[in-house]
C-alpha cells in the first residue's frame, strides 16, 4: 500500500517542481449528461463551451460530455444530477417540470406566438420565475435556457388537419403532465415514455404518432419511421442547462465566472443554430420523405378551451406564474 501510494505521489512532486513534460490533472472533472444525438446544434455548442472553459480555467475545469442518453434516459439523468452522480444535465422544460411543476409553464399550449415573445420572456421575468423555483431543489439553473423549438406532429397514419384528427391518436408524449394533460384534452390517446423509447416505439407501433421540433426530428432520424409531420407549433419548449447545486457552491467563484460565462454564451450561440436549422430543415425532412401540412391553431386552442385546459393549468401553476405568461404572450383563457 505505502509503496503504491510513494509511485503515485512521483507525479505530484514532479508537478511541484515544474516537470514541465507531465499535463496538471483537472481539478473538477464535471460530467454532462443529456439525451440528444451528437449532431444536434446543442451537443456541438456544448463541446465547443467545454473546449473553452477547460481552456480559460488553464485546465482546472474538464467537462466531459456524455451525450444521447449514455447514461440512461432522463428520468435516470435528471435523479443523477440531484444526487451528485453527474455535475450537468439539460433536462427539457417539460422533463424538469417532474421535478418543478412550474417549470412547464412555458408549454402551455399555443402560448407563445414566435421567438421575440419565447427570449423576452425565457430571458426576463418569466424564467426568473421558473429559475428561482429550481434552486429551491438544490440545482442551479444558468441564465440562458437553449432552444429546444416549437413542436410539431407527426405520425405514421395521417396528417394532423385539425383537432378532429386528434381523436384517439396513439401518441407518444415526454414523460410529464403537461402534455398528458393537453393531448387527453384534444382528445388524443397520450402515452408518456423516455426521448431514448422513441424510435423504436414508433418503429414497433407501439404508438402511431409523436411530437417533437424538426431539428429534433431530423438528428434523431424520426422521419424513417413517420410518415407525416403537421406544423401545429402546439408547445414551445426549451432545455434548462442545469448543475448540481452543491457542486456548484463548491466552485470557487472566478471557475463559476469562466464556466457559467461559457455556458450561458454557448446557449445564445445554440439558439441562433436553431434559427438557422429552421430555415432549411422542413425541406431538408421533405426530402427524405416526411409529407407536410400546416394546419390553423384555431381548433386546437378552441377545444383546449372547452375542454377546461388553460383553466386547470392557471390553477396548477399558480396566479404568480401565470400573470407572468400572461404578461408576455396575451390573455390565453
Ligand atoms: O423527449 C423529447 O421529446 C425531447 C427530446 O424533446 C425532450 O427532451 C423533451
Amino acid at each position: 500500500r505505502s509503496a503504491l501510494r510513494r509511485l503515485c505521489a512521483v507525479p505530484a512532486v514532479a508537478l511541484a517542481s515544474g516537470f514541465p513534460l507531465i499535463a496538471r490533472a483537472a481539478d473538477y472533472t464535471l460530467k454532462y449528461g443529456n439525451n440528444l444525438p451528437v449532431t444536434h446544434p446543442l451537443n456541438i455548442r456544448a463541446q465547443e463551451a467545454a473546449e473553452r472553459i477547460l481552456k480559460e480555467s488553464n485546465g482546472r475545469v474538464n467537462i466531459k460530455i456524455f451525450p444521447n442518453n449514455q447514461l440512461g434516459g432522463d428520468t435516470d439523468m435528471l435523479a443523477q444530477v440531484r444526487s451528485g452522480g453527474i455535475d450537468f444535465f439539460t433536462p427539457s422544460a417539460l422533463v424538469i417540470a417532474t421535478l418543478v411543476p412550474v417549470a412547464a409553464i412555458n408549454a402551455v399550449g399555443f402560448a407563445f406566438k414566435d421567438y421575440n415573445q419565447v427570449w423576452s420572456a425565457m430571458d426576463g421575468a418569466l424564467g426568473a420565475h421558473v429559475r428561482a423555483a429550481i434552486a429551491q431543489r438544490r440545482l442551479y439553473a444558468f441564465e440562458k435556457m437553449w432552444d429546444n423549438g416549437f413542436r410539431q406532429t407527426t405520425s405514421s397514419k395521417a396528417p394532423v388537419k385539425s383537432a378532429a384528427d386528434m381523436d384517439g391518436l396513439k401518441i407518444r408524449v415526454p414523460v410529464s403532465s403537461l402534455p398528458i394533460s393537453m393531448f387527453k384534452g384534444l382528445g388524443a390517446a397520450p402515452a408518456s415514455l423516455q426521448f431514448s423509447e422513441v424510435y423504436s416505439s414508433l418503429q414497433t407501433k407501439v404508438v402511431d404518432a409523436q411530437e417533437n421540433p424538426l431539428p429534433i426530428i431530423q438528428v434523431a432520424k424520426l422521419y424513417e419511421v413517420q410518415k407525416y409531420c403537421s406544423l401545429t407549433n402546439h408547445i414551445w419548449d426549451g432545455y434548462w442547462f442545469i448543475a448540481n447545486g452543491r457542486m456548484w457552491e463548491g466552485l470557487p467563484q472566478d471557475l463559476k465566472t469562466v464556466v457559467a460565462r461559457g455556458i450561458n454564451e454557448a446557449g445564445l450561440a445554440q439558439r441562433e443554430d436553431i434559427k438557422k436549422l429552421n430555415a432549411s430543415v422542413q425541406s431538408d425532412l421533405e426530402g427524405r420523405g416526411l409529407l407536410f401540412n400546416q394546419p390553423s391553431a384555431d381548433s386546437f386552442r378552441e377545444q383546449l378551451r372547452s375542454a377546461g385546459f388553460y383553466k386547470e393549468w392557471q390553477g396548477r401553476f399558480g396566479n404568480e406564474a401565470w400573470t407572468l405568461l400572461e404578461q408576455a404572450v396575451g390573455k390565453l383563457a
